[in-house]
């Protein structure tokens, strides 16, 4: 798999912003933000590092369910990263599960800045029933959301190819795009990346 350089995040800084448990929490001044959304463990947390050229910066973990808060990155002036918890990990006990729901509902319902989420699915496998429910979800309040099939650096070109078309006919049919990413050789940041600005630039002119 060849590697694709693709430097797109040129003279940004890129800080923490903070973590919120609460809607009382979320930034307040009115950038746009966009949010990464998507099964526990998808890779999060690490597409949202390497967009930002930050290793390190959110955290990354082999165990699943680490992302319990949402926490925001400002790039710039221009826009706040949201990363938000995953979903759909069994492990969890029904109480964490159901403040998890709540935190996300509560910062995707009505979040004023909100301008585009980035449903992040695993480019080896079919999207599962969390993934299905939260793009019903999405369509049914009119969010705009890309998806993002991460991990493609696992895939052969041919395997990729055949996933984006599944995606493209299945859960991302009603999306503004989808595209194969990975955050281990950067394929796929740099249009990602032009996505991500242009939302955040046309809410800002809105
Ligand atoms: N090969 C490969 N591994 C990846 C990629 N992205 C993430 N991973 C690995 O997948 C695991 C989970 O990554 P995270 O970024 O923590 O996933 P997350 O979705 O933020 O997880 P939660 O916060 O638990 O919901 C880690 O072991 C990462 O190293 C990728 O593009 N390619
Ligand atoms: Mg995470």
């Amino acid at each position: 798999m060849p590697v694709v350089e693709e430097p797109h995040l040129h003279r940004l800084t890129v800080s923490f912003a903070g973590s919120a448990a609460s809607p009382d929490q979320f930034p307040r001044d009115g950038l746009p933000e966009v949010a990464f959304l998507g099964r526990s463990n998808v890779g999060k947390s690490s597409l949202l590092n390497a967009l930002a050229g930050a290793p390190g910066m959110a955290r990354v973990s082999s165990t699943p369910g680490r992302t319990r808060l949402v926490n925001f990155f400002r790039v710039g002036s221009e826009l706040y990263l949201a990363d938000l918890p995953g979903y759909g990990y069994a492990e969890v006990p029904d109480q964490v599960r159901r403040s998890w729901d709540r935190l996300a509902t509560s910062y995707l319902l009505g979040r004023d800045p909100l301008a585009l989420c980035v449903l992040v699915v695993d480019a080896r496998q079919e999207p599962s029933a969390g993934d299905e429910t939260l793009r019903t979800w999405l369509d049914h309040h009119r969010l705009p959301y890309v998806v993002a099939a991460t991990k493609a650096d696992k895939l052969g070109r041919g395997a990729t190819k055949a996933r984006l078309a599944d995606l493209e006919h299945g859960l991302g049919r009603q999306a503004r795009g989808v595209m194969a990413v990975s955050a281990e050789t950067g394929e796929g940041l740099g249009p990602l990346w032009r996505t991500v600005r242009a939302a955040a630039a046309g809410r800002r002119e809105d």
